[in-house]
């Protein structure tokens, strides 16, 4: 396939990529609860099929959180500088601190908000190797959590060190962001769960009863804990005296694409979401089984997941969800799916369609979905109350994509 870049895993090479080969298949009515009643009010919604379909993904997807008691937490602010980009932002860095049994996670949050602006609506959004790599700033931590070696990134020993300092910054064009009075919080995902297939580090021990030792078939992998510890920026940025009175966005790329979706569904108190090229477990429809599939994902990445949603290896049609269910739980919150054309691992039509699928919910609180099945073409942007554009590259996050999700939500969040 001329589309896939080079490079390409073995799974990768032998996905299917042709649309003739897909075989029918019947999407769960997203209207239509388990015992066949239909949904006619936003009422029959929310106190209804909602609940239902998150308490599906919960126990067959993304796992359950356990409950415990109260854990203990606390917030320091570390780093303070109101002359941070040229004097256009106020930086801070604040560390979260969550223990139990013995265990403790500190995430590190790096918070950048323009001085001219009161409240700036903020972009919360994890990085994949640490708030360092997506500046320049000096003054920007290391965080001390394991992280995935690279060594284009000069990251060995699992490690982060100065050499990676700026390595990211492509991906987070923060003085543009600033400029269009946005704010943005951003958080090295290993700080709340490496990402790796390891139950013995990240937020996950500090639900462990006695002696267990990784979560059980139904309870979170490493997904629910990203979203879980979004929730918590979220906590703190919700009493911050900067952002106390803004409204919140959850963005993500890629495997943290599929996170900040969980995020959405999980805590309406994000105002809206944004998943960038998520793909399978993401936005994609996974009964398409295009590029990547349930099965696939399950062997490469099964600890991102519950260990119940391996039985539908192969068995998507047996799935009570799918992925156009994940995007209807943000109703009537605005929610943008993002493809590109040359990552057709995540299946952009795929991800669009969700959208589409989702609408009908959109529509009983009066707002706009998608109208139309047609996957738009290259570079010709929907901006609804869901909003989706493809743009042409490869799996990655460009100034295009920021464009629009700063377009779609100035659109949105304006009232
Ligand atoms: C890929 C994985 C995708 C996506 C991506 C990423 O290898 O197959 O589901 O999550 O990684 O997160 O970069």
């Amino acid at each position: 396939m001329s589309l896939l870049i080079s490079g390409a895993s073995v799974a990768q090479q032998r996905a299917n990529y042709n649309e003739a080969k897909i075989k029918p298949y019947v999407l769960p009515d997203v209207l239509q609860s388990a015992n066949g009643q239909k949904v006619k009010s936003i009422a029959d919604w929310e106190n209804g099929r909602r609940k239902e379909i998150l308490r599906l993904f919960e126990n067959e997807v993304y796992g359950k959180v356990p409950e415990i008691e109260q854990m203990k937490h606390s917030s320091q602010v570390i780093e303070e500088s109101s002359v941070a980009l040229n004097g256009k932002a106020t930086r801070k860095q604040i560390a979260l601190n969550f223990t139990n049994q013995d265990k403790e996670i500190n995430i590190l949050i790096l918070l950048y908000t323009p001085n001219d602006v009161e409240y700036p609506p903020t972009f919360i959004g994890y990085n994949f190797y640490g708030n360092h790599t997506i500046t320049e700033e000096a003054a920007v931590l290391l965080t001390d959590s394991w992280v995935a070696n690279n060594e284009d990134f000069g990251i060995t020993e699992n490690k982060a060190t100065e050499a990676s300092r700026g390595v990211r910054t492509s991906r987070w064009p923060i003085e543009k962001i600033i400029e269009a009075g946005f704010g943005l919080a951003t958080i090295y995902y290993g700080d709340v769960d490496p990402d790796r297939d390891n139950f013995s580090d990240g937020i996950h021990p500090l639900f462990y009863k006695e002696d267990q030792e990784k979560p059980t078939s139904d309870e979170w992998g490493a997904i629910a804990g990203w979203a879980w510890g979004a929730s918590r920026v979220l906590d703190y940025l919700k009493q911050d005296h900067h952002t106390s009175g803004s409204k919140f966005i959850m963005f993500g790329h890629s495997r943290l694409g599929k996170a900040a979706l969980w995020a959405g569904a999980t805590d309406t108190r994000f105002d809206a979401v944004i998943s960038n090229e998520s793909g399978c477990g993401g936005a994609a429809l996974s009964r398409r089984k295009f590029g990547e599939t349930v099965s696939v994902i399950n062997t490469s990445f099964p600890h991102w997941f519950a260990d119940s949603f391996e039985k539908y290896n192969n068995k998507e049609q047996e799935l009570p969800v799918d992925q156009h269910m994940l995007i209807s739980l943000m109703a009537p919150r605005p929610v943008y799916i993002a493809s590109a054309e040359g990552d057709q691992w995540a299946d952009p039509k795929g991800e669009y369609l969700s959208g589409y699928y989702a609408s009908p919910v959109y529509k009983l609180y009066g707002k706009e979905g998608f109208t139309s099945p047609e996957h738009p073409k290259v570079n010709q942007p929907v901006h609804n109350t869901i909003g989706y554009h493809m743009r042409p590259g490869k799996h990655d996050v460009v100034d295009y994509d920021w464009e629009q999700f700063m377009k779609f939500c100035k659109m949105n969040l304006s009232e």
